[in-house]
C-alpha cells in the first residue's frame, strides 16, 4: 500500500516521528558534496556515516561496481569461489599491520563483531582451552548492534531494552577524562593506568575463564575518545600475560581516518590478535565487513580432518562479488591518492581549526585526531543531547553535515578534504555554536 507519510520505512536510529515532521533528504553525491532535495549544496562532515573515505562518485569505483554486477551479479562462497573474493582479500591482508593476514568477509561492522568475538571463543575451545568463554568490552564500546556487539559494546541506551544479552561479559572502564584531558590535541596524556583494570578483571574471573578484549583503539561513536598515551600498549601486555586475545575494532578507524597508516594500530604500534572492519572498506558504495585474524589465530583453525568445515560460520553475502570489486576499487583509489598519508598532511590544519572553537559558548571539550574530532557541549538541564541536535540540524540547513551523539557534534570527513572545506565546515559550526541557546 503506499503511504504519502512516508511511514513504512522504519528509519534506524532516528527519532521517526520527529524526522517526518522537519525532514532531512539527501538524494545526490559528488566529491566532498551531497545535495538536498531543494537543491542546496551539503559539505560532508561526516564521510557519509565514516565511510566515504575517498569521497562521493568516484569513478573507478563505480565503474567496478557496474561492470561486476553486470557480469557476476552474485556467487556463492560456501564451498564455492570466485577470484574476487581471494583478490580482495589478498589486498586488505596485504594492507592490514603485521601478520593479520586472514580475511573473513561479512556485510557490516556488526556482523564484523559478532564475527570476531565467535572467532576468539571457538579459538580457544579448539586447542582445548574450552572454559575460556567470557568477553570483556568497554564502557562507552560501540561495536554495533548485533547481540554480540551490543553485549560487548558499553552503550547502556543500546542495550536497556533488549534483555539479558550474552552472558559472560564484563567491560572495562572507559577512558574519558575531561578533568585531567579536556581540550588535549591528539591523544590525551593521561589515562593510561585504566588499562589496569583488565588485571582487577582477570582476577576477578580468572584467567582461564576470559576469551578475549574487545575494544576500539579511538571510541568514534560515542564521542571521539582517543585512547590515552600508552594505554592500548598496556592492554595489549596485559592480554598476553593471561593467553586472552585482544580484538581491535577498526570500523570507524580504519582506512586512514585516523591519518598517515591504513590502520590504527599500526598507528599506535600495537598489533591485536584480530581486527575488524567495515564502512571505509568499500568507500561505503556497498555493504561489507570483515573480521582480519593473525596467523597463530588461523592456524588454530587448520588442524582438524581436512574435510571438516573449520568454522560453522557465514553469511549468505560473505565476499559477495560486488562488494568485492568495491572493496578493489577502493584500495586502488586511496594508493592511487594517497589518501592515507593526505589525511595525515592535513590533519594539524583540521586540528588548529578545530581547537578555535574554544571558548565559545557551552564548549567543554575538544577532542581530535587524524580527521576525526569531537567538540563536546555542555548539555541543557535534563534534555542531554537537545543543544547538539539542534546544532546538527542547523548546520544541515546551512549547508554542512555533521554527526551528534549525545552533546558530542563529530567531524569525520573524506580524507579528500580541502582547507578551505575544513574552514567552511568549522566556520558554519562556530556560527551556530554561538547562535544556540
Ligand atoms: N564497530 C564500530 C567501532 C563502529 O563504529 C560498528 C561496529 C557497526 O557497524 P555497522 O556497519 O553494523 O553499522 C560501528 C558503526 C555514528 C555512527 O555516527 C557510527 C556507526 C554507525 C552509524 C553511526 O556514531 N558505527
Ligand atoms: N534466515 C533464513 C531463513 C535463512 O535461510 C538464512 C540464510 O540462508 C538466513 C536467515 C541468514 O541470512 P544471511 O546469510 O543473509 O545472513
Amino acid at each position: 500500500m503506499s503511504q504519502s507519510n512516508h511511514d513504512a520505512f522504519w528509519m534506524p536510529f532516528t527519532a521517526n516521528r520527529q524526522f517526518r515532521k522537519t525532514p532531512r533528504m539527501l538524494v545526490s553525491a559528488e566529491g566532498m558534496y551531497y545535495t538536498s532535495d531543494d537543491g542546496r549544496k551539503v559539505l560532508d562532515g561526516c564521510a557519509g556515516l565514516w565511510c566515504v573515505n575517498a569521497g562521493h562518485a568516484r569513478p573507478r569505483i563505480t565503474e567496478a561496481v557496474q561492470k561486476t554486477i553486470a557480469t557476476l551479479d552474485f556467487a556463492p562462497t560456501f564451498q564455492m569461489g570466485h577470484p574476487l573474493s581471494f583478490a580482495a582479500a589478498d589486498r586488505i591482508a596485504a594492507l592490514a599491520p603485521g601478520d593479520l593476514n586472514h580475511v573473513f568477509f561479512c556485510n557490516s561492522g556488526s556482523e564484523a563483531a559478532d564475527t570476531a568475538l565467535k572467532i576468539a571463543i571457538a579459538y580457544h575451545r579448539v586447542r582445548g582451552d574450552a572454559s575460556r568463554t567470557r568477553l570483556i568490552g568497554r564502557e562507552r564500546g560501540y561495536h554495533g548492534v548485533g547481540f554480540g556487539g551490543i553485549s560487548v559494546g558499553g552503550i547502556s541506551g543500546n542495550r536497556k531494552l533488549y534483555g539479558s544479552l550474552l552472558t559472560g561479559v564484563d567491560h572495562l572502564p572507559h577512558t574519558l577524562d575531561m578533568e585531567r584531558n579536556a581540550f588535549t590535541r591528539g591523544l590525551p596524556a593521561y589515562g593510561a593506568e585504566l588499562a589496569d583494570n583488565l588485571e582487577r578483571i582477570v582476577a576477578l574471573h580468572d584467567p582461564s575463564t576470559i576469551a578475549a578484549v574487545m575494544v576500539e583503539p579511538m571510541a568514534g561513536s560515542t564521542g571521539v575518545l582517543p585512547p590515552p598515551v600508552g594505554y592500548l600498549k598496556r592492554l595489549r601486555d596485559i592480554c598476553d600475560k593471561y593467553g586472552i586475545l585482544l580484538i581491535f575494532d577498526e570500523v570507524i578507524t580504519g582506512f586512514g581516518r585516523l591519518g598517515g597508516t591504513p590502520f590504527a594500530a599500526e598507528k599506535f604500534g600495537v598489533l591485536p590478535d584480530i581486527l575488524t572492519c567495515a564502512k571505509g572498506v568499500t568507500n561505503g558504495t556497498i555493504p561489507m565487513g570483515a573480521a582480519i585474524a593473525r596467523e597463530h589465530v588461523y592456524a588454530a583453525f587448520m588442524d582438524g580432518p581436512e574435510t571438516g568445515i573449520e568454522l560453522p560460520h557465514g553469511y549468505t553475502y560473505s565476499g559477495h562479488p560486488v562488494a568485492c570489486a568495491a572493496s578493489i576499487a577502493t584500495l586502488d583509489t586511496y594508493a592511487e591518492e594517497n589518501l592515507f598519508e593526505r589525511a595525515g598532511d592535513i590533519a594539524p590544519y583540521f586540528e588548529d581549526a578545530v581547537h578555535a572553537l574554544r571558548g565559545l559558548p557551552h564548549v567543554i571539550d575538544i577532542r581530535n585526531v587524524g580527521l576525526v574530532a569531537g567538540i563536546e557541549l555542555e548539555s541543557r538541564p535534563g534534555t542531554v543531547g537537545a543543544r547538539a541536535y539542534e546544532v546538527f540540524d542547523r548546520a544541515f540547513r546551512q549547508g554542512v553535515l555533521v554527526r551528534y551523539t549525545g552533546d558530542v557534534i563529530a567531524v569525520s570527513p573524506p580524507l579528500i578534504i580541502e582547507k578551505s572545506q575544513i574552514d567552511q565546515l568549522f566556520g558554519t559550526l562556530s556560527d551556530i555554536i554561538r547562535a544556540v541557546e
